[in-house]
């Protein structure tokens, strides 16, 4: 039967969306200097509630976590109540809302929390330096105890608790883009010997151990999760890799997870070791709900869901550019094309 992205999608009996579009997950650096999200960016999220699912800007667990300026966090009881305004704000208007839980790992920088170390898997720093702040340079991380992954394990679950109390629908955990799950899953940015490195199940075990922390603190049915196996972002590709994501994506098919997110800038780069696009390799490899997303429009994703490549289509920079762009879409109407200089402020 042919699907239409306007009907009714239940993910489990806890969650039933009123259409196959998300809001992808789309940092904007506009929380406050405590990093509690403003009334502005509750209006911002509020105009877009017509989207299925909104998945919120990527949100710091815990200080160290922070890789950008001004990015929100949810570890401090104002950042719980800033985000409550933006939950019932998305609630008042119908919508449902997912946390993304982040941290960035060796992509953190100690300038945003007045640290000195930056944490991650492996001492192998990130080239470069930070987007639109050039004079800082990315420093070579200190590579974390099993104390302080099994610690870590532990922030990511208080923060989905934290996200629950902020009244958020659910999670999604991103493991994906190149930060700190994310470096654990591939060779370039991974060379431990202990328990968390150097075959596909060790390289897999704090993603799953993350996954299953939250899962069991505020249920399967609100948790998902997003993953890059095709390394594009703050992480090389090495072919190794596709036997550590065959492992995960087992794995992943035995939980029963809201639904899991590609994360790719673009889905139609193919990657050698993947034998094509990521979006065809998950597929293949996961048989639950599958989030699309990467340069699609809405007739394009529509496409690709009839020919099953995915089951939910997530949307970025076109909503940036168009709070309405749900709307716009259902009745036609031309949309605003997105440019990078949208992203100077909310509308
Ligand atoms: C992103 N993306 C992103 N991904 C993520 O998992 N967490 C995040 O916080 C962000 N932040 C973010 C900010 C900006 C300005 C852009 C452009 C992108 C990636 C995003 O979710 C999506 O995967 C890409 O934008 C590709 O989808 P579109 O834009 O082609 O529909
Ligand atoms: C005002 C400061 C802005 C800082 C921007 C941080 C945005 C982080 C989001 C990452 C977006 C992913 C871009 C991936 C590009 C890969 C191209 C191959």
């Amino acid at each position: 039967m042919t699907k239409s992205l306007f009907e009714n999608v239940s993910l489990n009996s806890d969650i039933t969306l009123s259409n196959r579009i998300l809001m992808a997950p789309l940092t904007r650096c506009m929380a406050d200097d405590d990093l509690v999200p403003t009334q502005q960016m509750a209006d911002y999220y509020a105009k877009r509630a017509d989207a299925g699912l909104i998945i919120s800007e990527a949100t710091i667990i815990r200080a160290d976590g922070q890789g950008y300026p001004n990015t929100p966090g949810i570890f401090t009881a104002e950042q719980i109540q800033g985000w409550q305004r933006v939950t019932h704000a998305v609630h008042n208007k119908g919508g449902k809302i997912f946390l993304q839980l982040w941290h960035t790992g060796r992509v953190a920088h100690p300038h945003f929390y007045n640290g000195d170390t930056v944490l991650a898997p492996s001492a192998l720093k990130v080239e470069g330096t930070v987007p639109r702040m050039r004079e800082l340079e990315y420093i070579t991380p200190t590579p974390l105890s099993v104390c302080q992954i099994e610690q870590l394990v532990k922030d990511y679950a208080q923060a989905a608790s934290n996200a629950i109390d902020a009244g958020f629908d659910g999670v999604e955990i991103h493991g994906a883009n190149g930060y700190l799950i994310d470096q654990f899953l591939h060779y370039d940015s991974n060379h431990r010997d202990d328990e968390y490195g150097g075959n596909p199940e060790n390289m897999s075990r704090f993603a799953l151990s993350v996954l299953d922390a939250v899962s069991e603190r505020i249920g399967a049915n609100r948790t998902a999760l997003r993953i890059s196996p095709g390394a594009y972002f703050n992480v090389l590709p090495d072919a190794r890799d596709r036997k550590v994501f065959d492992y995960l994506l087992s794995e992943l098919s035995d939980r029963h997870l809201a639904y899991l997110h590609i994360g790719v800038f673009d889905d139609s780069l193919e990657f050698d070791y993947l034998d094509g696009r990521v979006s065809d390799y998950v597929r293949k490899n996961y048989p639950h709900t599958l989030v699309g997303v990467g340069g699609f429009s809405a007739d394009t994703g529509l496409a690709a869901i009839n020919q099953n490549r995915f089951d939910l289509l997530a949307i970025g920079r076109p909503f940036i550019a168009n709070p309405d762009y749900i709307s716009k879409v259902q009745q036609g109407d031309e949309l605003v094309s997105y440019n990078d200089d949208m992203l100077k402020e909310l509308i």
